[in-house]
């Protein structure tokens, strides 16, 4: 029996991040991943997390935490403290730098696929487009230069890969053009992290 009960699609890159942290720090037999639709307005995800957003985690007391940062802050004390969120000052916060790097990336991503799904295309904005874009492709050009751990798995290498898994899924954008260090830590972390594999989209 689960202690917990995960809310998120197995598409959401969001969703993905704690389900991730979840295989790294051996977690997954004590949470249940129940599906949840954002779109659905009888959907019981509103009254878990008012945002209507995934992912949201209900606690065995029926207490919820969201978003996907506060779960594997949550989790990452379940199992102890420090093992993906490093309790060190300098770790810690190069480690939540990262994840806000690549969270921003997942941000911008979900901001142009909504784009395209609110509107026909003649409607899309390509402004809005083109800016959301820019962020994504200044954020994978830092990342290109320095690269993340090739060791550790932290919260910020959970993010950034998720990002890339995402655009992956659904952008397609071209993102490992003219950035092959990223595209190579991409590859090795996929090979080395628990429940990659697993919990790619679908
Ligand atoms: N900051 C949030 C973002 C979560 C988020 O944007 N989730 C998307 C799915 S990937 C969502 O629920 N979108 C539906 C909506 O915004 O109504 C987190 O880190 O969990």
């Amino acid at each position: 029996m689960a202690d917990m009960i995960l809310r998120t699609s197995l598409t959401s890159p969001f969703g993905r991040k704690p389900r991730l942290a979840a295989a790294v720090l051996g977690l997954s037999g004590w949470i249940e991943v129940t599906p949840a639709d954002t779109f659905d307005d009888n959907d019981s995800l509103r009254a878990q997390n008012p945002l209507g957003k995934v992912p949201t985690l209900v606690l065995a007391d029926g207490s919820t935490l969201y978003d996907s940062r506060v779960i594997l802050e949550y989790f990452d004390h379940l199992a102890g403290g420090g093992r993906i969120i490093p309790s060190e000052p300098e770790a810690r916060f190069a480690a939540l730098k990262l994840q806000a790097l690549g969270d921003g990336i997942l941000d911008a991503g979900v901001l142009r696929r909504l784009e395209t799904l609110f509107r026909d295309e003649p409607s899309w904005s390509q402004r809005w487009l083109g800016y959301q874009s820019g962020k994504m492709n200044r954020a994978l050009d830092v990342l290109d230069m320095a690269p993340p751990s090739d060791t550790d798995i932290l919260v910020g290498e959970i993010a950034v890969a998720c990002g890339l898994g995402f655009i992956d899924f659904r952008l397609g954008d071209d993102w490992r053009a003219g950035r092959s260090r990223l595209a190579g830590w991409y590859e090795r972390f996929a090979a080395r992290c628990p429940g990659f594999a697993e919990t790619a989209p679908r």
